[in-house]
């Protein structure tokens, strides 16, 4: 591996200067993304079709000096592997057929196996893994289970996920057989992307924080840390580092420490030097600028990043981010504007 600066800092090694790269780094803000959806036809065909999917995941890196490649797919293909039928409506958000309300629903899932049903996924690992050839890191992903279920039994994605949060109260046990099936299927299709080539995995838990802190912990990182005790206690997997993400509930990030990742994400409503406080050297942080913030001036965002590592100071385990992903209407020389900063 040429550039090691992602796996280093995960290792709370120094490096000489901090990684960044930037959640949803591929995708809508940039027009070469625009060219080929539109070509495509719809989104899900572009993560189904290893060659785009490939191709989209370098663009981003043929423009930008980043730390790391993302994986160009979505949280949301293993459910749809599982049987819910997806779509993406434009301008609409993602959309199941099917819901999750009984335990029958649950029942009749399948858990995919990664080398039939997401097969797709495991040849686009290859792929980007060649393209790269060892310039930056590879990281693969999946959506925390509590995340990925707000998802199937709300059948969309209304944002307060009422139906998903009644049930953890109404019918918890519905919520429990759905949370150990997707605990399952997730943990075989992360052995799938690290026996493909990914170097990192991320959890993303974007719905943890509509969550009581009681039922964040019991409900969201209670599955996140079954995938994980799996991936860590397997010899095949247990070398590939892990960030998790819960955006919203850092009010939990003790026991956030203790699940045994290498890596947190840190949303943007929270001081870094506070988290880093925090952890106390126990875990690499990741995060964490408002990504509004990338609407300003090019000189505003290399003031805020120069802010952000003043207030890190010269303490290891720092990767660079946006605190969610980045929007739609990025102006680009901000987001080159950023990266450039973090490596001045
Ligand atoms: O072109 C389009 O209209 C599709 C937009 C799009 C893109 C670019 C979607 C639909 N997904 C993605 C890619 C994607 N999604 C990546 C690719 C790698 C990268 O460059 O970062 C990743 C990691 C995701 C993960 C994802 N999908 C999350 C978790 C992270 C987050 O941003 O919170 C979630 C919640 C989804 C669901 C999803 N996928 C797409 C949409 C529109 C949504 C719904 C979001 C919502 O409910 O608001």
């Amino acid at each position: 591996m040429k550039n090691t600066r992602l796996l280093q800092a995960l290792n709370l090694e120094v490096v000489d200067v901090p990684p960044v790269w930037l959640m949803r780094q591929a995708g809508r803000y940039l027009p070469e993304y625009r060219a080929l959806r539109a070509k495509a036809g719809n989104f899900l065909t572009l993560c189904q079709t290893p060659e785009l999917a490939t191709e989209i995941t370098l663009q981003p890196l043929k423009r930008f000096d980043l730390d790391a490649a993302i994986l160009f797919s979505d949280i949301l293909t293993l459910p749809e592997a599982m049987g819910l039928g997806l779509s993406f409506q434009e301008g609409e958000g993602p959309r199941f057929e099917r819901r999750i309300e009984t335990l029958k629903d649950v029942d009749k899932l399948a858990i995919p196996d990664t080398e039939d049903a997401l097969n797709y996924v495991v040849k686009a690992v290859q792929l980007i893994k060649k393209e790269l050839n060892g310039r930056v890191p590879l990281i693969g992903f999946a959506g925390s289970p509590w995340t990925v279920a707000c998802y199937m039994i709300e059948g969309n994605s209304h944002k307060n996920f009422i139906n998903a949060r009644k049930m953890a109260y109404q019918a918890p046990e519905v919520l429990n057989a759905l949370l150990d099936k997707l605990v399952i299927a997730t943990t075989q299709y992360l052995k799938g992307q690290i026996l493909a080539g990914v170097d990192v995995l991320m959890l993303f838990d974007t719905w943890g924080g509509l969550l009581t802190p009681a039922y964040y912990r019991a409900f969201s990182l209670a599955s996140m840390q079954k995938i994980i005790a799996n991936l860590k206690s397997d010899p095949a997997t247990q070398h590939i580092p892990i960030i998790l993400f819960s955006k919203g509930a850092l009010t939990n990030i003790d026991a956030m420490v203790e699940s045994g990742v290498q890596g947190l994400g840190i949303d943007w409503t929270v001081s870094m030097r506070q988290m880093r406080e925090r952890v106390q050297g126990k875990v690499c942080l990741q995060g964490n600028l408002d990504p509004a913030v990338l609407f300003s001036t090019p000189q505003i965002v290399q003031s805020t990043v120069r802010d952000l590592l003043n207030e890190w100071g010269p303490h290891p385990g720092l990767i660079v981010n946006l605190g969610h992903g980045i929007e739609q209407h990025t102006p680009i020389e901000n987001v080159q504007a950023f990266i450039e900063a973090v490596h001045a």
